[in-house]
């Protein structure tokens, strides 16, 4: 059963757990195309988690901001097209979690080594945030922080395992969230990773 957060997130344990290894090999295939690399922020840091993306928008950032583009900046290119089994998976989720249609037009592939973390953030460069965002982990589990309204809220802490697959939508959509630092850890299947996917509707 669906473990409800709040109304509008709910965590899909094992959700993606059968098509694991199929959705790794996809995400190999995006990689040779886009290779993951480490974006830098606005204010000119460089990012511990490497990125890459794949659909017809990517998430990225430099130091003239955050944005989606439909290009890939390191290639000129545009992005990798969503693989099938991607988008089936991420329309499935949705559905599971009371959001049907789901469509996603951009895929961020995020991919945490040991020590790897995503400081505390909101999701802010959608143009609808009525869309929800659908979150795949594989790989080694994680913990995840998952805060209020405010950066200053107090956060929860919820352990992210491979397979898991996590739905914000609804008032959960703009919560402030992030990842601890990923301990030392090795996975069959994507060795000292954990490989998160997150599919959004950007425009
Ligand atoms: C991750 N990535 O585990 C997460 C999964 C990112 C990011 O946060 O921006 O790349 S997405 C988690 C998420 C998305 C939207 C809303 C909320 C969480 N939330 O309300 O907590 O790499
Ligand atoms: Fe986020």
């Amino acid at each position: 059963p669906p473990e409800v957060l709040e109304p509008g997130a709910m965590v899909l344990r094992g959700f993606a757990l059968e098509k694991a290894a199929d959705l790794l090999q996809a995400v190999q295939q995006v990689t040779t195309q886009a290779p993951f690399r480490h974006l830098i922020t606005p204010g000119g840091l460089r990012m511990s988690v490497a990125m890459t993306n794949c659909g017809r928008l990517g998430w990225v950032s430099d130091r003239s901001g955050y944005r989606y583009d439909p290009l890939d900046p390191d290639s000129g290119q545009p992005w990798p097209a969503m693989p099938p089994l991607l988008r089936q998976l991420a329309f499935d989720a949705a559905q599971a979690a009371g959001f049907p249609g789901f469509a996603p037009d951009a895929c961020l592939i995020n991919r945490y080594a040991p020590g790897t973390r995503l400081s505390l953030h909101q999701d802010r460069d959608e143009g609808n945030y009525a869309h929800p965002i659908v979150s795949v982990s594989l790989g080694i589990p994680a913990v995840f922080l998952w805060g209020g309204a405010q950066r200053s809220d107090k956060a929860r802490r919820i352990a992210l395992m491979h397979g898991d697959v996590v739905v914000w939508g609804g008032p959960a959509r703009l919560r402030f969230h992030g990842v601890l630092p990923l301990p030392e850890a090795q996975h069959p299947l994507t060795g000292a990773h954990r490989i998160n996917l997150t599919f959004r509707k950007a425009s």
